[in-house]
């Protein structure tokens, strides 16, 4: 490289060095969450051009040491020298933050939240990054080392194949910028996925060469495929989802409706490309259309008039019981607000999916009225359930914290009343409660014994899960309230741990509790409140020497570190009400020495599914799912 730096050149390491100096600004963490979004930064470049109409596939793989690869047929990015920058303008693509103008070549292309930061981002933090392109019956290669050009552009003639076109980016996330360099093969699939049934018909190979394990995605369906996935294992009111697709003022709506028979609702969102996790105005508008036209369509049909219906008047919630729905939107320049950045803030957005929704949703009604008649009877099933169900969370509600200040009796609380600095074990059985109330530290650990198992939520309604003695207690006990009810500012701990034994009962009460904090308190989830106790599964002992063992890899370590089995007793422990007061606070309780696995929401869709088939009503995937997991279920982590 030359030694005569320009004053661009300049500008440019200035750039690339602010880059390394704050990661986290442009790609939000240097933990595991950053690294990944390496590769989605990337990939992202690819599927851009694919929504532009120009590549029909991406190629990603993993190998050992965390070199990622990814290649796309797309066009090439340019090679030809950039007018003002005097260099290839690939050079400037890598290179320059936000290199955009004339090489944005896509109209939805992501400006805000944590993708669209640009590959020179990435090229930034990577100890090495290589850029292949094919075009103009050439093979252009570029090397750079921390972002840095350490090759000039090479172009090698083509001796075959002369019309190949693409990009191919290898990249090594630099060791010294990233806490790990441990890509996990589960978090890329799901995310290439989920990709690939947002942007229907390209194919995304995905290889994992540390493992020797790959998939291949296409969904020629799309979101309709998605819709079907979703409620693969629940039973569908009608087997061909609702498809609507159009094109507004320079945004496209993409949405897919399918109703089964629970009473749940899941809608997931997206604004190009990206999981709105917290929704936005393109949610807001969905809703609104969907509630307004299905109370339309009833009225005009007269389907409210037969015997008691015709005060009726359907709800947003009644409409959506059962609805499985996923709406994606591209627009030119999305706005992401929120902590989290997961929510869509472009008020525009609101009025053209209800208006799309309402006029595509209503034609597909009038024609197809055996469906339509379906969803009408169960939004008024609903409705009448509703009426139960106010009933009983009033009772709820007069017997709430706030309310009231009667606290459930089976309650021992802390004396803390700071909710950062409490934390509220839920115990299984009395016995184990009782230990877990005289070990405890009193100030700050409130326990709540509970009696067997609670109720499967995943099978009942509001009413029914109201009325439900154990269900009450913990939802009185957070002081949070439930479903659309639901105040995270109310609650009472800010840590939730669930400590049952660790046998099948004890898995199961855990999934209960799992399933009702995820179906009706999901912000406890996703706000990180909610933990697994870790008790031990052994005590090792030898003279006056004791250990705790949490799994069995410890066990046959500390056997090791005490010499060997001669003069060993080992205990096993079956149940938490197996072990005292003190055993119980120095294995599992004590802050200092305890272990707890906290529960984080990765992927909701992968959530949802694993509650599903768990707690769901059919049979068979269960029990698939069980025996292909038959160690993992016992520590269903989501
Ligand atoms: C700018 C312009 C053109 C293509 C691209 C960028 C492009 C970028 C990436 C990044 C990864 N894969 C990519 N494929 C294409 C179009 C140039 C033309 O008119 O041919």
């Amino acid at each position: 490289m030359s030694k005569k730096y320009t004053a661009k050149g300049i500008q440019v390491l200035k750039g690339l060095e602010a880059v390394r100096k704050r990661p986290a600004m442009y790609i939000g963490s240097t933990d595991v969450h950053g690294l990944h979004h390496m590769i989605y930064e990337v990939v992202d470049n690819s599927i851009d051009e694919a929504m532009a109409g120009y590549c029909n596939s991406i190629v990603v793989s993993v190998s050992p040491g965390g070199v990622v690869m990814v290649e796309d047929d797309g066009r090439g990015i340019p090679v030809d020298i950039h007018p003002t920058q005097k260099k290839p303008a690939v050079e400037v693509v890598m290179t320059m933050l936000h290199a955009g103008g004339k090489f944005d070549h896509d109209s939805y292309k992501v400006s805000g939240g944590l993708h669209g930061v640009g590959v020179s981002v990435v090229n930034a933090l990577s100890e090495w990054m290589e850029v292949e392109i094919w075009r103009d019956g050439a093979r252009h290669t570029q090397r750079y080392e921390i972002g840095i050009p350490v090759s000039p552009l090479r172009a090698i003639p083509l001796e075959e194949n002369k019309e190949k076109t693409g990009t191919k980016i290898t990249f090594h996330p630099n060791p010294a910028i990233f806490s790990t360099m441990e890509f996990s093969f589960d978090t890329i699939s799901q995310r290439l996925r989920e990709l690939a049934f947002l942007n229907k018909g390209i194919n995304i190979n995905f290889t994992d060469k540390r493992f020797g394990k790959s998939h291949n995605f296409q969904y020629d369906g799309g979101i309709v495929s998605f819709v079907k996935m979703l409620n693969e294992n629940r039973t569908v009111l009608h087997s061909k989802p609702i498809y609507i697709n159009e094109k507004k003022d320079d945004c496209e709506v993409e949405i897919a409706i399918q109703y089964n028979d629970s009473y749940g609702e899941k809608i997931f969102t997206f604004a190009n490309n990206i999981n709105t996790l917290s929704g936005g105005t393109h949610l807001s508008g969905f809703k609104t259309a969907l509630t307004r036209i299905l109370n339309s369509y009833a009225q005009k049909n007269n389907l409210f008039k037969k015997g008691k219906n015709n005060k009726i008047v359907l709800s947003g919630d009644d409409v959506r019981e059962g609805i499985t729905a996923v709406l994606s939107v591209k627009l030119p320049e999305p706005q992401f607000e929120g902590q989290t950045k997961g929510k869509l803030g472009n008020s525009e957005m609101m009025g053209i999916v209800a208006s799309i929704l309402g006029q595509k949703l209503g034609e597909f009604l009038e024609e197809n009225p055996a469906i339509a008649r379906k969803i009408v009877r169960k939004s008024i099933d609903s409705a009448r359930a509703r009426d139960a169900a106010r009933k009983a969370k009033d009772l709820v509600r007069r017997k709430s914290v706030l309310e009231s200040g009667s606290l459930p009796g089976k309650l021992s609380d802390c004396s803390v009343k700071d909710p950062e600095h409490s934390e509220l074990f839920l115990v299984e059985g009395d016995s184990a409660g009782g230990s877990a109330k005289m070990g405890r530290d009193r100030r700050f650990q409130a326990i709540l014994p509970l009696k067997g198992k609670i109720l499967n939520v995943e099978k009942a309604r509001m009413d029914k899960i109201l009325s439900n003695e154990e269900i009450k207690t913990i939802i009185t006990a957070l002081g949070t309230g439930i479903g659309e009810d639901f105040d995270i500012s109310k609650i009472r701990y800010r840590k939730v741990i669930i400590m049952t034994d660790a046998d099948v009962d004890g898995s199961h009460i855990r999934t209960l509790i799992l399933t009702l904090f995820f179906r009706y308190m999901p912000e406890l989830v996703t706000e990180g409140c909610i933990y697994i106790a870790q008790p031990p599964l052994y005590k090792v002992k030898k003279g006056k020497k004791e250990k705790y063992a949490y799994n069995e890899e410890k066990r046959i370590q500390i056997i090791e570190e005490f010499g060997g089995e001669k003069g060993i007793s080992l205990q096993r422990y079956k149940g938490l009400g197996e072990m005292n007061p003190d055993q119980l606070w120095i294995t599992t309780m004590d802050p200092e020495r305890r272990i707890m696995r906290q529960i984080v929401l990765e992927d909701m869709v992968e959530a949802d599914r694993i509650f599903t088939i768990l707690m769901g009503d059919k049979v068979e995937p269960r029990k698939n799912f069980i025996q292909e997991n038959a160690t993992y279920v016992k520590n269903l982590d989501i």
